[in-house]
């Protein structure tokens, strides 16, 4: 999400006062009443100075995507990285402060008005002087809005129009390996709140259907039970964005984890989300999965546990096309009815 640039209070104090500086040295140099003068360039500077604060201040609302507008796996993404609550106070913080400065420049160049003209570079210090107090005021949101932008800079990029894939799968079972088969180019990598390696997004384009796949390091990759809130509010986004999981079972154990415990994540993962599952069991040319030998009968038990699972070696590209073509089946889920 793109944040425009944020000021910090005396960045947007000094603008403000440099412009109505600037403003009042051309009424000076203009012709006028002499005794109008006074008056007139004390106005200039302080409406100046307002206008260009209130600008700015209005630029960065404007600028700001309003969360609601966004998709949901965007509005959760913010909420878990920022904060949704923060970010809205923050950017009504700053419309409060647009609603005083507008007061503050109508009383007070009504006031240099009304006044003699030797009153007048007294009121508009004063003026000044209350601006630069309610600039102070949202110096906090200011800098938590820059937090927000710098957090929010490297935000996954979605095809919300594309089929979404995304893996699942225990750390190991070949995951990253198979995300590269399945695209052209390189994966995208995002940030992803709480995976230190981030996103990963690969494209794929099929019978002019777009379809991403997407991986999560260090998040569909575990029990659900050890996951604290944050890491579910990431899943719960991720469970909004896909049209199906594809979970991946290290069929050689090589990964470190038994096929029991990769059964049991299977089924956390199918309680989470609705979105059908694919299921394939990679690293069949190291698993030992020949008929008669001692692990057949193991794995075999597994493999029947799941309706027709894919056979894969990712890392020498068998049963890619098996597992493009399941994906040819894949249907886009219409998350844009009202039911939803
Ligand atoms: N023999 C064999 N090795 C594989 C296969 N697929 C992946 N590997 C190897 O398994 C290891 C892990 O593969 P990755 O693709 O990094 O696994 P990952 O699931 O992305 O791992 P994390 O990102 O750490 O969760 C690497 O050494 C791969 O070369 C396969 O089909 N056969
Ligand atoms: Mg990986």
């Amino acid at each position: 999400m793109m944040i425009p640039t944020i000021p910090t209070p005396d960045e947007l104090l000094d603008k403000g006062f440099r412009r109505g500086k600037k403003a009042a040295d051309e009424v000076r140099s203009s012709k006028m009443p002499r005794r109008l003068k006074p008056k007139r360039i004390e106005e200039v500077r302080v409406v100046t100075a307002c206008q260009v604060i209130k600008d700015r201040l209005k630029m960065i609302n404007d600028r700001t995507p309003t969360v609601e507008d966004l998709p949901i796996f965007y509005q959760d993404y913010i909420d878990i990285t920022v904060g949704i609550d923060d970010l809205k106070k923050s950017l009504g913080a700053l419309n409060w402060a647009y609603g005083i400065i507008s007061q503050l420049e109508r009383d007070y160049s009504k006031k240099i008005r009304r006044y003699p003209p030797e009153k007048a570079s007294q009121l508009r210090s004063q003026a000044y002087g209350r601006v630069a107090s309610v600039a102070k005021k949202i110096s906090k949101d200011l800098d938590f809005l820059d937090f927000a932008k710098s957090q929010l800079r490297n935000m996954p990029t979605i095809d919300f129009d594309a089929t979404s894939i995304v893996i699942a799968g225990f750390p190991n079972v070949g995951k990253s390996t198979l995300l590269r088969q399945l695209t052209d180019a390189e994966p995208e990598v995002a940030d992803y709140p709480f995976t230190t390696k981030g996103i990963q997004i690969g494209h794929i384009e099929r019978n002019w259907k777009q379809i991403q796949i997407i991986d999560t390091p260090g998040l569909l990759d575990r029990p659900i039970v050890d996951m604290n809130d944050i890491e579910m509010n990431a899943m719960v986004a991720l469970e909004d964005l896909a049209d199906a999981i594809l979970f991946i079972f290290d069929a050689s154990e090589t990964c470190g984890y038994t096929l029991e415990h990769q059964n049991n994540l299977l089924t956390e993962i199918q309680k989470v989300f609705s979105a059908p599952i694919i299921v394939l069991f990679n690293k069949i040319d190291i698993a030992g999965y020949e008929t008669g030998s001692d692990r057949f009968d193991y794995i075999d038990k597994f493999i029947k546990m799941n309706d027709n699972p894919l056979l894969i070696s990712a890392s020498e590209g068998e049963g890619i096309d098996k597992i493009l073509k399941v994906f040819d089946s894949v249907k886009k889920i219409d998350r844009n009815n009202d039911d939803y």
